[in-house]
């Protein structure tokens, strides 16, 4: 008898309503999931469609801050769920059910405001996902672990230099992957016993039975102590009086055979720049090429990418880089960037280590290196970047990896002062 999935017994709900605030000002107009990633998807459509291939057909996202842009991202993509197949994806934006009034308190109490809804959806299981990281992992392998192990909740953990663990849950397990302490954000994380440099940190994809946490987050709702945060309230408290269990994410990611398991957090200008440009490298670490595990979005309908390039004096190239499609390469000469969809390019310029978002403009003569370019800026003509440090930091955002990121607010206050 074929095994029955229990992923079409659960539902996925997606936590997309944090800021995201160190993104800088790629997140002044959208929240973090709405950010564009890899040429054609945005962050969310990671998280999207890991519960899509792992065959849940019942999701809910949650927002609240900087939404509009998440909210049609999600409608025009995200559509194809149908309620008469049992299939359903609802957009609960914060303050609008209860009271006009009451933003979600924390990651718990956005669940718990659209407790009704859940219920609506009659599952046994409900999986917490944040709709901020890139990566690709199959649900089903871990909803089973955590019913064979008749946890009270299962979560998602991978290992991560100790330093770096400061920004993260960090655990302890015992030899069963028994989660024997939590601590939220250690500001000195715990090694693991085997390996002093590393900590196992918490993923924030939590596995819980619906009955198990709806119980949970009434008497939640009610404690005057708690900030109705599961990394902060919820998760220690059961692993102080209930069985909380590990799942190591490199059981479960879905990969090419001997690659490493690829998780990442695109939270900083850095981090974002760094994870585009790699998917230029010869073998990415993050296949995006993999037809059994398709990363799904919205996607204009727009002409395959143009190069237009003579010999002589206009050169229309790019080498070592990815160009979506819509894109006009004219007579500029483009390395190691990766261009989004709809980007126009003229002749003379120059890109270099780029990162350019949908319906970018650079005009001609511009010379451009190590830079991240928001969406829709008009780059000026002859305007040049990455190659004086301090003239970089008087108009634009420079991070500390030497990232410059470009919006056209930027460009606008620069032109006014020229
Ligand atoms: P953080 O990511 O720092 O830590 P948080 O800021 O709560 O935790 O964000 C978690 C997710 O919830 C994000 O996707 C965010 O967009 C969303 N979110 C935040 N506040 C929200 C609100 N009020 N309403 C709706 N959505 C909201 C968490 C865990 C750590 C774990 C890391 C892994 O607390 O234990 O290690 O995730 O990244
Ligand atoms: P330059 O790169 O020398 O500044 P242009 O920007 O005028 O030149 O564009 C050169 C070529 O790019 C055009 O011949 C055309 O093929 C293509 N192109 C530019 N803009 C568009 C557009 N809006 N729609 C279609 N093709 C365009």
């Amino acid at each position: 008898m074929a095994e029955k999935r229990l992923t079409r017994r659960a539902m996925a709900f997606v936590l997309a309503g944090g800021r995201g605030s160190r993104l800088r000002e790629l997140t002044d107009r959208r929240v973090k999931p709405a950010v564009y990633f890899g040429g054609k998807t945005r962050i969310i459509d990671f998280a999207l469609s890991n519960a899509m291939n792992s065959g849940i057909r019942k999701i809910a996202i949650a927002t609240q801050y900087k939404a509009h842009s998440l909210i049609r991202h999600v409608q025009r993509g995200w559509n194809f769920f149908r309620a008469e197949r049992n299939e359903f994806m609802d957009i609960l934006p914060a303050s609008q059910r209860y009271d006009e009034s009451m933003w979600y308190r924390g990651t718990a109490d956005a669940v718990a405001q659209n407790i009704d809804i859940v219920d609506s959806y009659d599952v046994d299981y409900i999986i917490i996902l944040a709709g901020d990281h890139i990566y690709k992992m199959d649900y089903e392998i871990m909803l089973r672990e955590h019913c064979e192990s008749g946890a009270d909740v299962t979560i998602g953990c991978l290992t991560v230099p100790r330093m770096e663990a400061t920004a993260f849950g960090v655990m302890a397990v015992d030899d069963a992957g028994r989660i024997t302490s939590f601590l939220e954000k250690p500001a000195d994380p715990p090694g693991m016993p085997d390996d002093p440099d590393s900590a196992l940190a918490s993923m924030g994809i939590y596995v819980f039975n619906w009955p198990f946490l709806r119980d949970l987050l009434q008497k939640d709702a009610e404690d005057p102590n708690s900030s109705h945060d599961f990394g902060h309230d919820l998760i220690p408290a059961i692993v102080r009086n209930g069985k909380a269990m590990a799942h190591r994410f490199d059981t479960s990611c879905v990969r090419d055979p001997g690659a490493p398991a690829y998780w990442k957090d695109v939270g900083t200008v850095d981090a974002f720049w760094q994870a585009n440009i790699d998917l230029t490298d010869f073998t990415p670490e993050l296949n995006l090429w993999d037809r059994e595990w398709p990363i799904w979005t919205y996607s204009e309908s727009v002409p395959p990418a143009k190069f237009i390039h003579d010999e002589k004096d206009r050169r229309g190239i790019a080498v070592s880089s990815m160009v979506s499609g819509g894109c006009i390469i004219s007579g500029t000469e483009i390395r190691n960037s990766l261009l989004f969809t709809q980007v126009h390019t003229n002749s003379y310029a120059q890109l270099d280590h780029v990162v350019a978002l949908p319906y970018v403009t650079v005009q001609r003569r511009a010379r451009l290196t190590r830079a991240v370019i928001d969406r829709g800026v008009v780059i000026p003509e002859g305007l040049v970047v990455g190659e004086e440090p301090a003239e970089d930091a008087r108009w634009f955002r420079v991070s500390d990896g030497g990232i410059t990121l470009i919006t056209q607010d930027m460009l606008d206050r620069r032109a006014a002062s020229l």
